[in-house]
């Protein structure tokens, strides 16, 4: 294990815990959508983060342990936005984080779900992370009092006030987004469906998984849950998931079978890169 939040090498010295809640927050950040820096340039300016991507508070010891996973294919500009902003908007929390970009290798359909738990199990392979959030790549937070952290029973929902649903939730059980699961709450509702390609209702299965486990979704108050969604078309590869609706039928009798239990996939490629862990993965196709 890394040597983390501890004095310089060689004295012993333990850091004090961070404060709660952070000092450095600053409430309500204005988010910049277009022409997002280069990779480098975001680098120089978050000049404490680790190769990987990873970041530990300098002056304190931190509580939380974060990792970020984002399921991605083909979305550099809003992958340097999305870097440009985390990666301050998580320091300025004092957490100890990493991100994890999971990239689906070949032209296959999109398969969100099944990238999340791709995303899970090679985290925890790296770290004994305390909390895994699912981190749309197109989704920035808009108020750093929204705690990349997680509640210790439930499941929670992030991105409560998305301005594209006009700063409010779509209907009650939308779990889309942004949403973070202890690893105990990942197992008890065994991870998430493997099983929906393409587009939609994949993020309906996890939340009826919630329920159907003996949990519940914790939210923050809508006016903290701010996000703006950079806007774009849908992708090719992605396209409306004919099947997601007899699928959602489903949940009840498959959610046993179809999870963590049953995931198979080839990693491909890690890679530590500057401000992100890259890992390639196959995860194979529609059958
Ligand atoms: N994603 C990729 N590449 C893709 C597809 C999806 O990286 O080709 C990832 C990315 O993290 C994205 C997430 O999967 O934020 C969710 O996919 P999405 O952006 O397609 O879903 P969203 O609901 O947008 O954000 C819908 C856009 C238009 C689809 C219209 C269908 N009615
Ligand atoms: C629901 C989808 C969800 C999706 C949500 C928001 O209808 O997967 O809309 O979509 N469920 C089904 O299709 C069963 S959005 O407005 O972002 O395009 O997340």
């Amino acid at each position: 294990a890394p040597h983390i939040g501890t004095g310089p090498p060689g004295t012993g010295a333990q850091l004090k815990d961070c404060k709660m809640p952070s000092p450095l927050l600053v409430g309500p950040v204005s988010v910049r959508l277009s022409s997002p820096l280069s990779l480098e340039e975001i680098r120089e300016r978050n000049p404490l983060v680790l190769p990987g991507g990873r970041y530990s508070p300098p002056d304190c010891q931190p509580r939380h342990h974060t990792a970020i996973v984002v399921p991605y294919r083909n979305r550099q500009t809003h992958l340097r936005a999305l870097l440009y902003h985390l990666h301050p908007f998580l320091q300025r929390q004092q957490i100890h984080y990493s991100i994890y970009i999971v990239q689906q290798w070949g032209n296959s359909t999109f398969n969100r779900a099944k990238l999340l738990n791709v995303g899970v199990r090679e985290a925890l392979r790296d770290e004994d992370w305390g909390c895994i959030f699912l981190h749309d790549v197109d989704l920035l937070p808009e108020n750093d009092h929204n705690t990349y952290t997680c509640h210790n029973q439930f499941p929670t929902h992030l991105s409560v006030a998305m301005d594209k649903f006009r700063y409010r939730l779509p209907y009650p059980q939308y779990f889309g987004g942004v949403s973070a699961v202890t690893p105990e709450q990942y197992m008890k509702m065994n991870g998430f469906p493997n099983s929906y390609w393409g587009w939609g209702g994949e993020d309906d299965d996890i939340a009826a998984r919630v329920r159907l486990s003996g949990m519940k979704i914790v939210r923050p108050p809508v006016a903290i849950g701010h996000y703006k969604m950079i806007k774009h078309k849908g992708d090719r590869g992605n396209e409306q998931n004919p099947r997601r609706f007899d699928l959602l039928k489903r949940t009840r009798l498959n959610w046993h079978s179809d999870g963590l239990n049953s995931l198979t996939y080839e990693l491909l490629s890690k890679e530590l890169q500057p401000l992100y862990t890259n890992l390639t993965v196959d995860i194979g196709d529609d059958p």
